[in-house]
């Protein structure tokens, strides 16, 4: 039985990328965080928490003891670290600590996989925010970086490493270049999951406005379900390598804002109060989203659109769900939620 570690195994990708690995006969060990209240709701929302092959083991990135220690004992034929702070608005307020977990957690694996295996196979969890400022559209492997936030230049710092242990090495370390990905288990502070989660909740008449920052960014927004596939493929390959994930489409955050509403059976027209965007419900009159500047970050990444013709060729990789499919899944499972009042 193949075994792998998991970091960052309370979040999305970790929930997702659990349930792949444990389906295809994998020992999983999973990681997370010490904190006082543990939540695993995404893997029980899967299903899988309790898998019999699912190892929750306790273990923070930033502790590199810690991580020699985990690699040591458990001796995995694959990593995945996804762990990170990887909220872009608050690695503003907290750029060391984001520095800390997202940057050097990932460092310290690459050090555990050359001092005890480097047979180990290692995948690094990279972010189209590297790209940053535009360079090129669409986006690609070879695009150059321009991060935007200090999370985008953790998550670079860790990106290079990756590369540069691979070359240094001959490690087999791999970085999936992956954009935006969204699903019901997202994150509630992510724009797409805070939108979806509002409208339900206006919807069913628990909540009056929705409020945002920027709403002119635009993002290539696709299905994690589908990412973590992408990632797994790239452990399986002949070789290491950087792989953009993508959907090659991009849309401002107002549309994802009309097609949410849209999906709970509310029309919207978009129109400016006080110099300020709002929307407005069509049938009531009432304003149902408005802008409130608090939300808005001091250095922003206006537009990404990536291009994954690599994974495809190489991986055999490609998004198969629209992003109105995924909007829709997300507004459901949101009214589904709210109305039974659970929230996460
Ligand atoms: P989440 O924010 O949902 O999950 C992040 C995970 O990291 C959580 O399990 C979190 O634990 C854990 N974590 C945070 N700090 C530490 C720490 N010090 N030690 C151990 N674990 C820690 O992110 P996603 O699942 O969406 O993303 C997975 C990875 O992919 C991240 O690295 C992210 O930056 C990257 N990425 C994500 C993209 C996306 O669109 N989703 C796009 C590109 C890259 P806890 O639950 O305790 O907070
Ligand atoms: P992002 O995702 O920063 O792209 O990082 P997020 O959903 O937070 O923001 C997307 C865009 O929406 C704008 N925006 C708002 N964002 C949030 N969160 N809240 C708001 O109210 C709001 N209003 C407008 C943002 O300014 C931004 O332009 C995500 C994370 O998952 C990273 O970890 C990952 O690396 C990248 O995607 C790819």
């Amino acid at each position: 039985m193949k075994k792998a570690i998991v970091t960052g195994i309370s979040g999305q990708d970790g929930a997702y990328l659990a349930q792949l690995l444990l389906e295809k006969g994998y020992e999983v060990y999973g990681t997370f965080r010490r904190t006082s209240s543990v939540n695993f709701w995404r893997m029980e929302e899967l299903g899988v928490a309790t898998h019999p092959n699912l190892r929750l083991v306790e273990h923070d990135v930033t502790d590199q003891g810690a991580t020699f220690a985990l690699v040591a004992r458990v001796r995995p034929q694959e990593i995945y670290n996804l762990a990170a702070q990887s909220f872009v608005g608050v690695s503003f307020e907290q750029p060391a600590t984001t520095a800390q977990i997202t940057g050097v957690g990932a460092l310290h694996f690459l050090e555990a996989i050359r001092l005890i295996d480097t047979s180990i196979r290692f995948y690094q969890a990279s972010t189209s925010e590297m790209f940053g400022k535009v360079q090129a559209m669409p986006q690609t492997e070879d695009t150059p970086f321009y991060p935007r936030s200090p999370y985008g230049v953790a998550k670079l710092y860790a990106h290079w490493m990756t590369v540069n242990y691979r070359e240094s090495y001959d490690m087999f370390a791999s970085s999936g270049i992956l954009f935006n990905h969204e699903s019901p288990l997202r994150g509630r502070e992510f724009v797409t999951r805070k939108i979806t989660d509002a409208v339900a909740k206006i919807k069913l008449g628990q909540l009056d406005v929705l409020e945002l920052g920027n709403l002119d960014a635009k993002r290539d927004w696709g299905f994690a379900r589908e990412y973590v596939e992408g990632m797994w493929r790239m452990l399986q390959a002949e070789v290491a390598d950087t792989f953009v994930l993508a959907t090659n489409r991009t849309e401002t955050v107002r549309d994802f804002v009309r097609m949410a509403f849209k999906g709970a059976g509310i029309d919207v027209e978009f129109r400016h109060k006080d110099l300020e965007e709002i929307a407005v419900d069509t049938a009531s009159g009432k304003t149902v989203m408005r802008v409130n500047p608090r939300f808005h970050r001091p250095a922003e990444v206006d537009l990404l659109i990536g291009n994954a013709a690599k994974a495809e060729r190489i991986l055999g990789w490609k998004p198969q769900t629209t992003l109105e499919q995924l909007c829709q899944m997300m507004v459901d499972a949101d009214l589904t939620r709210n109305a039974r009042g659970v929230s996460f």
